[in-house]
């Protein structure tokens, strides 16, 4: 004969096993039930403890399981581009293709004259966050020396 056990779940002892065994490993699943929120039993009205809303930690680590099985998302990239102007000398932009966009000399110089040729070119790409500060940056330099070169930011 088995153990039994009450409406809170607390095991009895009649034999058997000898209250333990089997009983304790029931008794043990029930209220792992119970903790999940699961439907059983216990967890109906009168019976069993009341499921309890989950503490922060259990939220967060429910979401976490729901998160890692979607695929992670590349975030959106943004062109920073920079706009033709007559006064803007062309070693000025060069150097600042250099040294903001990291560009080589040859790569910088071509994609100059692609903006004083066609009155706009992408500097380079990057997350919103990267690409507003760089393009900041490019029109704080020009600031700073008088010049009036224009950058912006565009949605890839
Ligand atoms: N048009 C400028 C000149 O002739 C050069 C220039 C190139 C300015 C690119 C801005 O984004 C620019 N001096």
């Amino acid at each position: 004969m088995l153990g039994w056990m009450d409406r809170q779940g607390r095991e009895g002892r009649s034999g058997g096993v000898g209250g333990r065994g089997i009983t304790a490993w029931l008794g043990w699943a029930v209220r792992d039930a119970v903790r999940r929120g699961l439907p059983g039993r216990a967890a109906g009205p009168g019976g069993g403890e009341p499921p309890r809303p989950a503490g922060p930690g259990e939220e967060r680590e429910r979401d976490l399981a729901t998160k890692s099985r979607s695929k992670p998302e590349r975030p959106p990239r943004f062109k920073v581009l920079l706009y033709n102007d007559d006064y803007t000398p062309m070693e000025f932009v060069v150097h600042v293709l250099e040294k903001v966009f990291g560009k080589s000399p040859s790569a910088a110089t071509q994609i100059m004259l692609q903006i004083h040729r066609g009155g706009m070119g992408v500097a380079g790409v990057y997350v919103l966050e990267v690409a507003e500060t760089k393009a900041a940056t490019v029109v704080r330099m020009a600031e700073d020396r008088g010049y009036p070169l224009r950058s912006g930011v565009e949605k890839e």
